[in-house]
């Protein structure tokens, strides 16, 4: 990462329900801290989680989240995110639909945005508990913009269908 350059701090969320979810979670997290400025901080513990929303009957997705040091600004870093899905060979057809790996940028320091192709904080985050119960392992007093602490956000839904695994 280079000196001169302002560090931020992004926090991603990790998810997948297909061909091995928590291997491309594994591999995702390192692959995390080699794009070029960025430094991986802190990772949550691996969680099964119950479906939201998608098609019936779709497989348990494994969840974590990530809390990152990076010069890049969201936009690229989202570039970057969504460079790492395709080579986990996501393919985007039904919303919510199962996927080998979902990277979503959950929040970037204390910015709020909404533009075509990113919100910040994402905008359901504060209302799901496969995000809230690994952020809150890390970041319990982050704000989640107007949605408030994500401590306080997972009080208010719960983590009922979240269940930590066991091992990574
Ligand atoms: N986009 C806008 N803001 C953001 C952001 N903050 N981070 C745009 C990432 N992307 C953002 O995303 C669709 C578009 O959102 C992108 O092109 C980007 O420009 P996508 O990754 O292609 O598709 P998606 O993830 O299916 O869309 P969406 O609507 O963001 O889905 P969600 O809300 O992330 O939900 N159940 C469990 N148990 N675990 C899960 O991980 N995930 C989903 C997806 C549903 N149910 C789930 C899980
Ligand atoms: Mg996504």
């Amino acid at each position: 990462m280079a000196a001169e350059s302002a560090v931020h701090v992004a926090w991603i969320g990790l998810g997948s329900n297909l061909d091995g979810p928590a291997a491309h979670l594994s591999l995702a997290l390192r692959e995390l801290g080699q794009i070029d400025g960025c430094r991986r901080l802190a990772v949550s513990a691996f969680f099964d989680t119950e479906p939201v929303g998608g098609p019936r009957g779709q497989p348990l997705f494994c969840n974590a989240c990530a809390v990152l040091a990076t010069t890049l600004m969201p936009l690229p870093l989202l570039d970057r995110l969504q460079a790492l899905e395709a080579g986990h060979g996501r393919v985007r057809d039904v919303r919510w639909g199962p996927r080998t790996l979902d990277l979503d940028l959950l929040a970037f320091d204390n910015l709020s945005m909404d533009s075509l192709r990113l919100t910040l904080p994402h905008p359901r985050a504060h209302e799901r508990g496969f995000v809230l119960v690994p952020l809150a392992e890390l970041s319990p007093a982050l704000e989640l913009g107007v949605h408030g602490r994500v401590a306080d956000c997972l009080r208010c839904v719960g983590g009922e269908g979240v269940a930590r695994r066991s091992t990574a």
